[in-house]
């Protein structure tokens, strides 16, 4: 099995200067909002939004690649998370979302990738579940990567990193890290 690093760190996706790409806690059609996609945006600047205007609209659990533009990493992947309690079954299409990024950086010969706490702000996951969803979709996907070698994913509070980082632990293949 390739060896892939998995780590949770506290901070703000929109300032991972040493990855390759970050990922969009995105809407579906991929324009600037809050939280996650408001902080991407800005950082990008309004190329991004022009960019992505070609890849819209995206459904529930999709990824699309786009250029970074002004964020200091040469891609950013946009995912659209499940609206939780409306867009069924929602583990199944958030854990979509991490496979679809990490197989598509892994396409584009990227080596390392940042996420977010995909669907758990707006879109409402209850987080203690989504860690978990996120942890077994990466540990499912590490046989099929050729070149992603770390996976970071990147928490906005002390208690959320806390919360990703036991789930990361409980999940066999990544608690040896
Ligand atoms: N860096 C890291 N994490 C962040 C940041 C940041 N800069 N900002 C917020 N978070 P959300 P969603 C955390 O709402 O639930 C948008 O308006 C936040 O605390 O960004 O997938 C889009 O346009 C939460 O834990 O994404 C969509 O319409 C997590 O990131 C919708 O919201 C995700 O929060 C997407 O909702």
């Amino acid at each position: 099995m390739t060896k892939v690093k998995v780590e949770c760190v506290k901070g703000n996706i929109a300032a991972q200067q040493d990855m390759d790409v970050v990922v969009n806690a995105a809407n579906a059609e991929l324009l600037p909002g809050s939280g996650v996609a408001g902080a991407i945006h800005s950082a990008a600047g309004p190329g991004l939004a022009e960019e992505c205007r070609a890849l819209a609209p995206i459904r529930p659990g999709q990824a699309v690649i786009s250029s970074a533009h002004n964020l200091p990493n040469q891609h950013v992947i946009h995912c659209l998370g499940p609206v939780y309690g409306v867009d069924e079954p929602s583990d199944r299409l958030l854990a979509d979302c991490f496979r679809n990024a990490l197989y598509l950086a892994d396409q584009n010969g990227l080596s390392s990738i940042a996420f977010p706490a995909i669907s758990t702000g707006v879109f409402g996951f209850p987080l203690r579940d989504a860690a978990a969803v996120a942890m077994k979709a990466v540990a499912d996907s590490l046989t099929e990567l050729n070149s992603v070698r770390l996976v970071r994913f990147v928490l906005f509070s002390d208690q959320d990193l806390s919360v990703f980082d036991e789930a990361r632990k409980l999940e066999s293949d990544l608690s040896g890290q």
